[in-house]
């Protein structure tokens, strides 16, 4: 009879500017090495590979290029690191994903682009088995001291990219897709973090699925 390798969860915190992504998937980080569980953090994009470097120039304005172009170098910056992240969750190891391909269509389809369209070069990707939402509203993140320096770092763009992260979540179910309110005390988020992670941390035997197929 086969069985399926128990494997490591993958797990991608996604969430609006301003919401404290960066902060709540540090803490998560920190606590699982200290609880001894095997983790690897990626956050995309990775800057540091060459597609990264072009990403980077461009989002902070020192190159223009098509929206179409910098959506597939977005997604070839996964595609880049997918083989990557497969490896260690077979090896058992939990991964964890600062933003994913649910940004790469919320951010181009807000510019204008169809979501369809951009969904594509991201279908086949290692699929998480739960993604993170963490959500705030545009006058929270405003109080939060507004946003920063780089495109996309707009009012009126995250308002799209959010109705655009709405409508990606209605495709999944509430075990792969949780939203978190991120308004409330740090120490409070990373409670409900912290509930819905660590269960998924003792190992898989379901085999890891697909994106969008
Ligand atoms: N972003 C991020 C995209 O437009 N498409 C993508 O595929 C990804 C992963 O890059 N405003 C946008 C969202 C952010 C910006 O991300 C940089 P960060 O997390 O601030 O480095």
């Amino acid at each position: 009879m086969s069985s399926v390798r128990s494997r490591g969860a993958f797990i991608v915190i996604e969430g609006l500017d301003r919401s404290g992504k960066t902060t709540q998937v540090a803490t998560l980080q920190t606590r699982l090495e200290t609880e001894g569980i095997p983790v690897k953090l990626f956050k995309f994009p990775d800057r540091t590979t060459t597609i990264g470097q072009m990403i980077d120039s461009y989002l902070r304005s020192q190159s223009e290029l098509d929206d179409h172009v910098i959506h597939l170098l977005f997604s070839a910056n996964r595609w880049e690191l997918a083989a990557s992240i497969e490896q260690l969750l077979a090896a058992g190891t939990t991964v964890l994903c600062d933003r994913y391909a649910f940004s790469g269509v919320a951010f181009s389809t807000a510019k204008g682009l169809s979501l369809e369209w951009c969904r594509s070069p991201d279908i086949s990707l290692p699929a998480p088995d739960v993604t993170l939402f963490l959500n705030i509203t545009p006058e929270q993140a405003r109080s939060r001291g507004g946003y920063g320096e780089e495109r996309y770092e707009k009012e009126e763009l995250q308002r799209k990219v959010r109705d655009v992260f709405q409508q990606i979540s209605s495709e999944f179910t509430e075990a792969t897709w949780v939203t978190i309110d991120a308004g409330r005390e740090r120490e409070d988020v990373a409670e409900d973090v912290w509930k819905i992670v660590y269960p998924l941390t003792g190992g898989l035997a379901i085999p890891l699925q697909r994106l969008w197929e």
